[in-house]
């Protein structure tokens, strides 16, 4: 399989200006009749080339109208080339697929009897031949031809035009789309589906109906998300001026989908777990997740839609920019202070170990040999990082004018990361050259950062960045970043006002934006009172790990004062992590100078108002293993997850009534309301019981609060720790659980999506005997390896939510790993690929491990069918 270089972009040698399709559908004999409308754009292009995959039958080829003669063209297994082709020409393809057939579900496909499509990114060439890449720009014409019994519903993009009656009971639609748009914003959806709709009026004027197609079992629980694409659609004008463009906009929701949703022009595609919601049936986190996604692909009709990539290397152009965009929607909806400590959360937990491992590459890769692998928190969340951090660099009212100069000079055209951080250093007026090294290198930079005092009593603070080697990259040049700081007097009543007497930077509202571009960087401040604390990275300014001199003492004191939400987190997490590695090295936590802090830290959070329950929350939590072992060498994941166990233990037992009471009150002033304030209260009652849970009588707890549960937030958080408790120590009080988890089975065996959760917590349970319930759960009637939902819900959470087990000592979670992407990789192999980054992960562990991870990984490459998506990612971790 070939490997592709950003070095060896070249512009299409024909342009197809107009693309005619007829595409009439059946579920094994579906036949498309392609017109391409060809332009020759390069005079020394002497033959015509046309992606196409093996899976789909050529029918039909002809040039202006006559059929082409087999010695005219050459087909391979990757499409086929048109030697001798005139300057303008039309060209029409016949082509034969069978979508019932299609378990990998892209292209054309089945889901519960729906035909639907996915292109991105190379989705276009199992359906018809057609130079499958992004800076190909076409008007498409699109007739669909079905079944009028089963697929009532007949949708493409854009708008219908024509619709009417076909002998045999079949009928067909026609849509035309007025904008150009690459092959891969394609989509049909053909199906007995049922519709929600509303109407939305654009601030000039402009009606649009909003359809959202879904199941006729699931139409109940499309309202909140057709609700939250009216907030996006308001929200994208307000803050970025930007109207939606057509009269119509469609959504449909299907089961079996490979990614969280697709942005394909006015017809979204999305997988049900992103559209459907109901207080009985999705968590608080579900319904924000809905609103996040249907934010981010309505966001993309502008960031990626009106204005796309040049080639899949600029992936980050529209998805970097588009994460931001989403976050930035959610936190207006919400808290921005939690949005922030969710997205550095996941930053943590999946982009900096991929950052640190044998997947490393850069926000813009320079090289693949299979693109669904480069969908990654690197090109997204990492991507959305560093849109963030040019905003604070050049500021955001520059940062606002720099959006609306990129859509004026790009709009309608299919560009480069390069070209939007060129419109950002105009519209800034700044120099950015070195900030695009973000774009091209790998590797999460370290900043470790210390203070002092020099001889005229002025503050020094030194920041010292590197950046480790990652695959391809040895060394690294310094990054340009913006650090955000200030100093937080140790009395409130202090007046002092300290300045920036030397060193790059300037005094915001929210402290002292300090940019760094040298190995060192020295910043001298005058004014700085003696006992003054440097409160650092406020509101994580860059996607760095942070080192710093600050004293146990001091983490205390901004853990309890500070008023960025995220340092107060990081001064909580920052005691807690010690605390985990002081256990893991014997260190009993209450004598250990981290713990006995941590130890008052709860003490003091527990005995005082709780003002903000969801910060409070986030303040009680202490951070995962996967992010702790991250910072460990020759890791032992068990005895890390025994050492964290202890410390969760200890912080109930030594805080026991506190937390008993605080329960006990958060748990009686539920309301099964959506409000932000009860979705806070639930989310402390949840932490809560999660520390009642470990003290004597607490499946006692856990029974009751399951019980008691009116939505399903409180209900998994009983769930979940439900799951923990081994049978035979449940008590009298129904905790148990199987007890609950039958229970819960029973209750919602009617809805999937919930019905993954029950598979999810069972994955996730610190149980000795989960590998083995998890092989049983494998054999389950309900579970399949053909619905990537399922194996996710299962697969992903194992071997990424339950280091304990994954890492079982005989390797044999890595096993289990290891067959399940054999099994699913015939199947489907994008999923099967994503299942393959835990097993990348050796270099961090201890011996034996290394060796049972890395023979996992060799049992997978000597598969020889392996599909080229698992190959690539199973031999870059290997290296
Ligand atoms: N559907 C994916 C997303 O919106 C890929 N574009 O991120
Ligand atoms: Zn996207």
């Amino acid at each position: 399989n070939k490997t592709i270089r950003l070095a060896d972009y070249k512009p299409p040698g024909f342009s197809i200006p107009r693309i005619s399709l007829v595409i009439s559908l059946d579920r094994h004999e579906t036949r498309v009749k392609a017109t391409l409308d060809c332009v020759r754009q390069d005079v020394t292009a002497a033959s015509i080339r046309l992606d196409g995959s093996a899976h789909m039958r050529l029918a039909g080829l002809a040039v202006d109208g006559r059929p082409v003669a087999e010695s005219l063209y050459d087909l391979d297994v990757d499409g086929l080339s048109l030697k001798n082709v005139p300057d303008h020409f039309t060209l029409t393809i016949d082509t034969v697929l069978d979508p019932a057939a299609n378990t990998r579900l892209e292209g054309l496909y089945l889901s519960e009897g729906c035909f639907c499509t996915q292109c991105e990114a190379e989705g276009f060439r199992h359906i018809t031949f057609f130079p499958d890449r992004p800076d190909i720009l076409s008007l498409y014409d699109v007739r669909i031809e079905a079944s009028r019994e089963h697929c009532p519903v007949l949708l493409s993009n854009g708008n219908r035009v024509e619709s009417g009656m076909l002998p045999g009971g079949r009928h067909y639609a026609v849509w035309r789309d007025p904008f150009p748009k690459p092959c891969y914003l394609f989509a049909l959806v053909a199906g007995d589906l049922e519709c929600l709709s509303e109407r939305f009026v654009t601030r000039s004027g402009r009606p649009v109906d909003l359809h959202l197609y879904a199941k006729p079992h699931d139409i109940g629980q499309c309202g909140h998300a057709l609700a939250s694409l009216k907030r996006a659609m308001r929200w994208d004008e307000d803050v970025f001026g930007l109207e939606y463009d057509l009269d119509v906009y469609n959504i449909v929701a299907v089961s079996d989908f490979n990614m969280g949703a697709m942005e394909n022009k006015s017809l979204n595609i999305f997988n049900t777990k992103f559209v459907l919601a109901a207080a009985e049936t999705a968590t608080d986190r579900d319904f924000d997740n809905v609103e996040g996604v249907i934010g981010h692909e309505y966001f993309h009709n502008w960031t990626g839609n009106r204005i796309t990539c040049r080639d899949w290397f600029q992936l980050s152009l529209k998805e970097g920019l588009t994460v931001f965009r989403d976050q930035e929607f959610s936190s207006d909806m919400g808290s921005r202070a939690l949005k922030r400590l969710d997205d550095v959360r996941l930053l943590r937990t999946i982009q900096f170990p991929e950052d640190s491992g044998p997947l490393a590459h850069p926000v813009r890769p320079d090289s693949y040999v299979e693109i669904n692998n480069f969908y990654t928190a690197t090109v997204y969340n990492k991507g959305a990082e560093v849109i963030r951090m040019m905003r604070h660099l050049i500021g955001t009212e520059a940062f606002q004018a720099g959006m609306a100069l990129y859509i004026e000079r790009h709009d309608g055209q299919a560009v480069t990361c390069e070209d939007f951080v060129r419109t950002m250093e105009d519209a800034g007026g700044r120099d950015l050259t070195q900030f695009r090294l973000w774009y091209a290198q790998s590797g999460t930079p370290h900043l470790d950062i210390r203070r002092s005092r020099d001889e005229t009593g002025m503050t020094v603070l030194e920041v010292v960045q590197s950046c480790p080697p990652t695959p391809g990259q040895p060394v690294k040049e310094p990054f340009h970043m913006p650090l955000l700081m200030d100093w937080l007097p140790r009395n409130a009543s202090d007046r002092s006002a300290p300045r920036l007497v030397d060193g790059t930077g300037q005094r915001l509202e929210q402290g002292f934006l300090l940019e760094l571009r040298k190995p060192v960087e020295r910043f001298v401040f005058a004014d700085v009172p003696v006992d003054a604390v440097p409160s650092l990275l406020r509101g994580f300014s860059a996607p760095v790990i942070l080192k710093t001199d600050v004293s146990l003492d001091d983490l205390s004191f901004l853990a309890r004062h500070d008023d960025d939400a995220f340092v107060r987190f990081e001064a909580a997490q920052t005691l807690g992590r010690k605390t985990v590695l002081d256990r893991m090295h014997d260190v009993p936590v209450g004598s250990g100078e981290a713990g006995q802090a941590l130890l008052a830290f709860f003490t003091h959070l527990l005995s005082g108002p709780l003002e903000d329950a969801a910060l409070t929350a986030e303040l009680l939590s202490l951070p995962g293993e996967t992010e702790i072992g991250d910072a460990v060498d020759a890791l032992d994941p068990v005895r890390l997850h025994r050492a964290r166990e202890a410390v969760l233990n200890t912080l109930a037992a030594n805080d026991a009534e506190l937390l008993q009471a605080s329960y006990t009150e958060y748990r009686d002033r539920q309301t099964p309301d959506l409000s932000s304030e009860a979705k806070a209260i639930r989310r402390l009652s949840g932490l809560l019981l999660s520390y009642v849970a470990r003290l004597e009588g607490g499946a006692g707890y856990v029974g009751e609060h399951y019980r008691r549960a009116f939505t399903m937030t409180e209900r998994m958080a009983a769930l979940v720790e439900a799951a923990h408790i081994p049978d035979h120590a449940a008590d009298g009080g129904g905790g148990g659980t199987t007890d609950l988890l039958d229970d819960f089975y029973r209750r919602y065996e009617e809805y999937p999506l919930v019905i993954d959760k029950w598979f999810a917590v069972q994955a996730q349970s610190r149980r000795g005997d989960t590998l083995q319930r998890i092989c049983k759960l494998k054999e389950h009637p309900a579970f399949t390896l053909h619905n990537p939902n399922r194996v996710r819900a299962v697969f992903t959470t194992f071997s990424m939510a339950n280091p304990a087990c994954f890492h079982t000592g005989d390797g044999s979670g890595y096993e289990l790993l290891a067959e399940t992407i054999m099994e699913v990789d015939p199947i489907n192999p994008q999923v099967a690929a994503r299942l393959v980054a835990p097993l990348g992960r050796w270099r961090r562990l201890e011996p034996t491990r290394q060796k049972l991870m890395r023979a996992a990984l060799e049992r997978i490459l000597s598969c020889k069918s392996i599909s080229s998506d698992v190959k690539e990612l199973v031999q870059k971790s290997l290296q």
